[in-house]
Protein backbone atom coordinates (compact mmCIF):
# COMPACT_ATOMS: atom_id res chain seq x y z
CA UNK A 1 0.00 0.00 0.00
CA UNK A 2 1.47 3.25 -1.03
CA UNK A 3 2.19 6.25 1.78
CA UNK A 4 -1.18 8.53 0.71
CA UNK A 5 -3.28 5.17 0.62
CA UNK A 6 -1.92 4.34 3.76
CA UNK A 7 -2.83 7.45 5.29
CA UNK A 8 -6.01 7.56 3.40
CA UNK A 9 -7.32 4.17 5.42
CA UNK A 10 -6.00 5.86 8.56
CA UNK A 11 -7.91 8.60 8.84
CA UNK A 12 -11.02 7.00 7.38
CA UNK A 13 -10.81 4.74 10.67
CA UNK A 14 -9.53 7.20 12.76
CA UNK A 15 -13.17 9.06 11.45
CA UNK A 16 -15.28 5.91 12.18
CA UNK A 17 -13.80 5.94 15.80
CA UNK A 18 -14.41 9.69 16.32
CA UNK A 19 -17.88 9.24 14.71
CA UNK A 20 -19.17 6.36 17.08
CA UNK A 21 -21.66 7.04 19.59
CA UNK A 22 -20.14 7.17 23.27
CA UNK A 23 -22.14 4.12 25.33
CA UNK A 24 -23.27 5.73 28.28
CA UNK A 25 -24.10 2.74 29.90
CA UNK A 26 -25.58 3.30 33.27
CA UNK A 27 -24.75 -0.48 35.08
CA UNK A 28 -27.12 -0.44 38.10
CA UNK A 29 -27.12 -4.01 40.64
CA UNK A 30 -29.97 -4.94 42.14
CA UNK A 31 -28.48 -6.98 45.08
CA UNK A 32 -31.43 -8.94 46.59
CA UNK A 33 -31.46 -11.04 50.19
CA UNK A 34 -30.69 -14.44 48.28
CA UNK A 35 -31.32 -15.93 45.04
CA UNK A 36 -33.60 -18.47 44.73
CA UNK A 37 -36.78 -16.12 46.30
CA UNK A 38 -39.83 -15.96 43.64
CA UNK A 39 -40.14 -12.56 45.03
CA UNK A 40 -36.98 -11.16 44.34
CA UNK A 41 -37.14 -12.81 40.70
CA UNK A 42 -40.45 -11.08 39.99
CA UNK A 43 -38.55 -7.60 41.15
CA UNK A 44 -35.68 -8.33 38.71
CA UNK A 45 -38.50 -8.63 36.11
CA UNK A 46 -39.75 -5.22 37.13
CA UNK A 47 -35.74 -4.24 37.26
CA UNK A 48 -35.20 -5.46 33.82
CA UNK A 49 -38.56 -3.94 32.18
CA UNK A 50 -37.42 -0.30 33.67
CA UNK A 51 -33.95 -0.54 32.02
CA UNK A 52 -35.59 -1.41 28.51
CA UNK A 53 -37.69 1.17 29.16
CA UNK A 54 -35.14 3.84 29.68
CA UNK A 55 -32.12 2.14 27.49
CA UNK A 56 -28.39 2.33 27.69
CA UNK A 57 -28.79 1.18 31.47
CA UNK A 58 -27.33 -2.78 32.12
CA UNK A 59 -29.29 -4.43 35.70
CA UNK A 60 -27.15 -6.58 37.20
CA UNK A 61 -29.56 -8.95 39.47
CA UNK A 62 -27.46 -11.07 41.73
CA UNK A 63 -27.63 -11.64 45.50
CA UNK A 64 -25.77 -14.51 47.76
CA UNK A 65 -27.37 -17.74 47.95
CA UNK A 66 -28.22 -17.36 51.67
CA UNK A 67 -29.92 -14.85 53.17
CA UNK A 68 -26.75 -13.33 55.21
CA UNK A 69 -25.04 -9.79 55.21
CA UNK A 70 -21.64 -11.41 54.68
CA UNK A 71 -22.93 -12.70 51.99
CA UNK A 72 -24.27 -9.36 50.70
CA UNK A 73 -21.03 -7.89 51.98
CA UNK A 74 -18.69 -9.83 49.80
CA UNK A 75 -20.79 -8.81 46.59
CA UNK A 76 -21.39 -4.84 47.06
CA UNK A 77 -17.21 -5.23 47.79
CA UNK A 78 -16.80 -7.10 43.90
CA UNK A 79 -19.32 -4.57 42.65
CA UNK A 80 -17.44 -1.85 43.79
CA UNK A 81 -14.10 -3.20 41.84
CA UNK A 82 -16.50 -3.47 38.92
CA UNK A 83 -17.03 -0.11 39.27
CA UNK A 84 -20.90 -0.26 38.65
CA UNK A 85 -22.94 3.08 38.67
CA UNK A 86 -25.23 1.97 40.92
CA UNK A 87 -26.26 -0.57 43.71
CA UNK A 88 -30.31 -1.10 45.04
CA UNK A 89 -29.87 -3.32 47.80
CA UNK A 90 -32.57 -4.91 49.93
CA UNK A 91 -30.59 -5.74 52.86
CA UNK A 92 -29.78 -8.60 55.40
CA UNK A 93 -28.93 -6.43 57.86
CA UNK A 94 -28.87 -2.68 58.39
CA UNK A 95 -26.27 -1.78 60.20
CA UNK A 96 -23.55 -4.73 59.32
CA UNK A 97 -23.57 -3.37 55.62
CA UNK A 98 -23.27 0.22 56.34
CA UNK A 99 -19.01 0.12 56.19
CA UNK A 100 -18.93 -1.46 52.69
CA UNK A 101 -21.88 0.51 50.77
CA UNK A 102 -20.46 3.81 52.66
CA UNK A 103 -17.28 2.92 50.46
CA UNK A 104 -19.13 2.30 47.57
CA UNK A 105 -20.30 6.10 47.98
CA UNK A 106 -17.37 7.14 48.58
CA UNK A 107 -15.55 5.67 45.14
CA UNK A 108 -18.68 7.64 43.59
CA UNK A 109 -21.39 4.91 43.35
CA UNK A 110 -25.24 5.28 44.13
CA UNK A 111 -26.24 3.58 46.91
CA UNK A 112 -30.11 3.10 47.64
CA UNK A 113 -31.95 0.26 49.38
CA UNK A 114 -35.08 -1.27 48.59
CA UNK A 115 -37.44 -3.76 50.31
CA UNK A 116 -35.35 -3.64 53.45
CA UNK A 117 -33.35 -1.01 54.30
CA UNK A 118 -29.85 -0.27 55.43
CA UNK A 119 -29.30 2.45 58.07
CA UNK A 120 -29.38 6.04 56.56
CA UNK A 121 -25.74 6.36 56.70
CA UNK A 122 -25.55 3.58 54.52
CA UNK A 123 -27.38 4.77 51.15
CA UNK A 124 -28.86 8.15 49.82
CA UNK A 125 -32.49 6.85 49.20
CA UNK A 126 -34.88 4.13 50.91
CA UNK A 127 -37.76 2.37 48.85
CA UNK A 128 -40.65 1.07 50.83
CA UNK A 129 -43.32 -1.18 49.18
CA UNK A 130 -45.72 0.44 51.41
CA UNK A 131 -46.26 2.09 54.84
CA UNK A 132 -44.53 -0.02 57.74
CA UNK A 133 -47.13 0.53 59.85
CA UNK A 134 -49.97 -0.26 57.61
CA UNK A 135 -48.13 -3.22 56.73
CA UNK A 136 -47.87 -4.62 60.70
CA UNK A 137 -51.30 -3.72 61.12
CA UNK A 138 -52.07 -5.82 57.73
CA UNK A 139 -50.83 -8.88 59.03
CA UNK A 140 -52.33 -9.41 62.51
CA UNK A 141 -55.43 -8.42 60.95
CA UNK A 142 -55.42 -10.90 58.41
CA UNK A 143 -55.02 -13.56 61.06
CA UNK A 144 -57.76 -11.90 63.78
CA UNK A 145 -60.41 -11.56 60.60
CA UNK A 146 -60.39 -15.40 60.94
CA UNK A 147 -60.59 -15.78 64.42
CA UNK A 148 -63.38 -14.00 66.05
CA UNK A 149 -62.95 -15.64 69.27
CA UNK A 150 -59.19 -14.86 69.03
CA UNK A 151 -56.75 -17.16 70.53
CA UNK A 152 -52.97 -18.09 70.09
CA UNK A 153 -50.92 -17.02 67.15
CA UNK A 154 -47.35 -16.91 66.25
CA UNK A 155 -45.13 -15.51 63.64
CA UNK A 156 -42.62 -17.22 60.89
CA UNK A 157 -40.20 -14.66 60.03
CA UNK A 158 -37.26 -14.41 58.16
CA UNK A 159 -33.79 -13.91 59.23
CA UNK A 160 -33.56 -12.16 62.51
CA UNK A 161 -31.69 -9.32 61.42
CA UNK A 162 -33.87 -8.75 58.37
CA UNK A 163 -35.08 -4.86 58.61
CA UNK A 164 -38.08 -5.26 56.80
CA UNK A 165 -39.67 -8.24 58.57
CA UNK A 166 -38.44 -6.48 62.05
CA UNK A 167 -39.96 -3.31 61.40
CA UNK A 168 -43.44 -4.78 60.32
CA UNK A 169 -43.18 -7.21 63.56
CA UNK A 170 -42.61 -4.04 65.69
CA UNK A 171 -45.41 -2.40 63.89
CA UNK A 172 -47.62 -5.36 64.19
CA UNK A 173 -47.18 -5.69 68.14
CA UNK A 174 -47.82 -2.03 68.97
CA UNK A 175 -51.25 -2.20 67.45
CA UNK A 176 -52.26 -5.87 69.40
CA UNK A 177 -53.47 -4.63 72.76
CA UNK A 178 -55.44 -1.92 71.45
CA UNK A 179 -57.17 -2.93 68.37
CA UNK A 180 -56.56 -6.94 68.67
CA UNK A 181 -57.15 -7.53 72.55
CA UNK A 182 -58.18 -10.99 72.19
CA UNK A 183 -55.29 -12.09 69.43
CA UNK A 184 -52.42 -13.70 71.73
CA UNK A 185 -48.67 -13.93 70.15
CA UNK A 186 -47.13 -16.79 71.33
CA UNK A 187 -44.03 -16.65 69.88
CA UNK A 188 -41.64 -15.09 66.73
CA UNK A 189 -39.09 -17.28 65.26
CA UNK A 190 -37.11 -17.10 62.08
CA UNK A 191 -36.81 -19.22 59.38
CA UNK A 192 -33.98 -17.06 57.53
CA UNK A 193 -36.21 -17.25 54.29
CA UNK A 194 -34.84 -20.77 53.74
CA UNK A 195 -38.00 -23.10 52.71
CA UNK A 196 -36.14 -26.05 55.47
CA UNK A 197 -35.47 -23.68 58.22
CA UNK A 198 -38.82 -22.58 57.54
CA UNK A 199 -40.56 -25.73 57.77
CA UNK A 200 -38.45 -26.90 60.63
CA UNK A 201 -39.74 -23.88 62.25
CA UNK A 202 -43.41 -24.32 61.26
CA UNK A 203 -43.53 -27.68 63.20
CA UNK A 204 -41.58 -26.60 66.02
CA UNK A 205 -43.95 -23.91 66.70
CA UNK A 206 -46.92 -26.41 66.27
CA UNK A 207 -45.10 -29.08 68.19
CA UNK A 208 -44.39 -25.76 71.24
CA UNK A 209 -48.46 -24.37 70.98
CA UNK A 210 -51.17 -27.01 70.89
CA UNK A 211 -53.74 -24.15 70.83
CA UNK A 212 -51.94 -22.21 68.02
CA UNK A 213 -54.91 -21.11 65.78
CA UNK A 214 -52.64 -19.12 63.06
CA UNK A 215 -48.95 -18.85 62.00
CA UNK A 216 -48.19 -15.45 60.75
CA UNK A 217 -45.87 -15.52 57.99
CA UNK A 218 -44.63 -11.80 56.86
CA UNK A 219 -42.31 -13.67 54.07
CA UNK A 220 -43.02 -15.15 51.13
CA UNK A 221 -40.58 -17.81 51.57
CA UNK A 222 -42.14 -18.93 55.59
CA UNK A 223 -45.71 -18.49 54.51
CA UNK A 224 -45.45 -21.21 51.77
CA UNK A 225 -43.74 -23.49 54.05
CA UNK A 226 -45.90 -23.09 56.99
CA UNK A 227 -48.72 -23.70 54.45
CA UNK A 228 -47.24 -27.16 53.55
CA UNK A 229 -46.79 -28.16 56.80
CA UNK A 230 -50.51 -27.46 57.48
CA UNK A 231 -51.45 -29.01 54.83
CA UNK A 232 -49.15 -32.17 55.16
CA UNK A 233 -49.87 -32.66 59.15
CA UNK A 234 -53.41 -32.72 58.30
CA UNK A 235 -54.65 -29.28 60.57
CA UNK A 236 -56.27 -27.78 57.63
CA UNK A 237 -59.60 -26.04 59.69
CA UNK A 238 -57.09 -25.55 62.93
CA UNK A 239 -54.52 -23.27 61.96
CA UNK A 240 -54.81 -20.87 59.30
CA UNK A 241 -51.89 -19.81 57.86
CA UNK A 242 -51.83 -16.23 56.42
CA UNK A 243 -49.07 -13.42 56.11
CA UNK A 244 -47.01 -11.91 53.04
CA UNK A 245 -47.36 -14.56 49.82
CA UNK A 246 -46.81 -14.28 46.43
CA UNK A 247 -50.33 -15.13 44.49
CA UNK A 248 -47.99 -17.69 42.14
CA UNK A 249 -46.78 -19.62 44.46
CA UNK A 250 -49.44 -19.33 46.85
CA UNK A 251 -52.76 -20.31 45.26
CA UNK A 252 -52.96 -23.41 46.06
CA UNK A 253 -52.94 -22.91 49.88
CA UNK A 254 -55.98 -20.56 49.54
CA UNK A 255 -56.91 -23.82 46.74
CA UNK A 256 -56.51 -26.37 49.90
CA UNK A 257 -58.01 -23.97 52.89
CA UNK A 258 -55.19 -24.13 54.74
CA UNK A 259 -55.06 -20.19 54.21
CA UNK A 260 -58.31 -18.04 54.28
CA UNK A 261 -56.40 -14.44 52.76
CA UNK A 262 -52.66 -13.11 52.41
CA UNK A 263 -51.19 -10.58 51.27
CA UNK A 264 -48.81 -8.92 49.36
CA UNK A 265 -47.81 -5.48 46.67
CA UNK A 266 -46.66 -5.58 43.03
CA UNK A 267 -42.66 -7.30 42.99
CA UNK A 268 -42.68 -6.38 39.76
CA UNK A 269 -43.22 -2.52 40.25
CA UNK A 270 -41.48 -3.11 43.04
CA UNK A 271 -37.96 -3.47 41.48
CA UNK A 272 -39.21 -1.05 38.48
CA UNK A 273 -38.89 1.55 40.69
CA UNK A 274 -36.32 0.79 42.06
CA UNK A 275 -34.35 1.29 38.83
CA UNK A 276 -36.11 3.96 38.02
CA UNK A 277 -35.07 5.73 41.15
CA UNK A 278 -31.03 4.55 41.09
CA UNK A 279 -30.91 5.47 37.54
CA UNK A 280 -31.90 9.07 37.87
CA UNK A 281 -29.70 9.78 41.34
CA UNK A 282 -26.73 7.53 39.38
CA UNK A 283 -26.98 10.56 36.11
CA UNK A 284 -27.99 13.58 38.40
CA UNK A 285 -31.61 13.71 36.87
CA UNK A 286 -33.04 14.03 40.80
CA UNK A 287 -31.51 14.52 44.14
CA UNK A 288 -31.52 12.64 46.90
CA UNK A 289 -32.76 15.39 49.68
CA UNK A 290 -36.08 15.54 51.97
CA UNK A 291 -38.82 16.88 49.61
CA UNK A 292 -37.53 16.29 46.28
CA UNK A 293 -39.87 13.97 43.71
CA UNK A 294 -38.74 11.25 41.60
CA UNK A 295 -40.39 10.15 38.64
CA UNK A 296 -40.68 6.40 38.63
CA UNK A 297 -42.28 6.23 35.16
CA UNK A 298 -45.37 4.43 34.53
CA UNK A 299 -45.93 3.67 38.21
CA UNK A 300 -46.19 7.01 38.91
CA UNK A 301 -43.63 9.36 41.43
CA UNK A 302 -42.51 9.14 44.83
CA UNK A 303 -41.72 12.18 47.60
CA UNK A 304 -38.89 11.65 49.99
CA UNK A 305 -39.63 11.96 53.36
CA UNK A 306 -36.70 13.68 56.19
CA UNK A 307 -34.82 10.92 56.39
CA UNK A 308 -34.79 10.12 52.30
CA UNK A 309 -37.26 7.63 52.32
CA UNK A 310 -40.62 6.86 50.72
CA UNK A 311 -43.21 4.40 50.65
CA UNK A 312 -45.36 3.31 47.79
CA UNK A 313 -49.16 1.67 47.80
CA UNK A 314 -51.11 -0.18 49.81
CA UNK A 315 -50.94 -3.85 50.15
CA UNK A 316 -53.61 -6.12 48.15
CA UNK A 317 -55.16 -8.70 49.98
CA UNK A 318 -56.06 -12.09 48.21
CA UNK A 319 -58.11 -14.35 49.06
CA UNK A 320 -60.43 -17.48 46.95
CA UNK A 321 -62.20 -14.72 45.14
CA UNK A 322 -59.05 -13.03 43.22
CA UNK A 323 -55.83 -14.66 43.64
CA UNK A 324 -56.62 -16.81 40.67
CA UNK A 325 -56.35 -13.86 38.64
CA UNK A 326 -52.83 -12.45 40.32
CA UNK A 327 -50.66 -15.89 40.20
CA UNK A 328 -50.85 -15.64 36.80
CA UNK A 329 -48.69 -12.07 37.06
CA UNK A 330 -46.49 -12.38 40.10
C1 LIG B 1 -39.47 -12.40 51.22
C2 LIG B 1 -38.34 -11.45 51.53
C3 LIG B 1 -38.67 -10.02 51.15
C4 LIG B 1 -40.05 -9.64 51.63
C5 LIG B 1 -41.08 -10.60 51.13
C6 LIG B 1 -42.48 -10.24 51.60
O1 LIG B 1 -39.46 -12.72 49.87
O2 LIG B 1 -38.05 -11.54 52.90
O3 LIG B 1 -37.71 -9.16 51.69
O4 LIG B 1 -40.38 -8.34 51.24
O5 LIG B 1 -40.75 -11.89 51.61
Amino acid sequence: MSLLKKLAVTAALASVLIAAPAVAQTKIALVVKSLGNGFFDAANKGAQEAAAEIGDVEVIYTGPTTATAEGQIEIVNALIAQNVNAIAISANDPDALVPALKRAMERGITVISWDSGVAPEGRSVHLNPSDTDLIGETIIKLAADYLPEGGDVAILSASSTATNQNAWIEAAKAVLPEKFANINLVATVYGDDDSVKSTNEANGLIDTYPDLKAIIAPTTVGVVAAAQVVTDRGLIGQINVTGLALPSEFKQFIDNGSSQAVALWNPIDLGYSAVYIAHQLATGAATAEPGATISIGKVGEITLADDLSAAMAAPFTFDASNIEEFSTIY
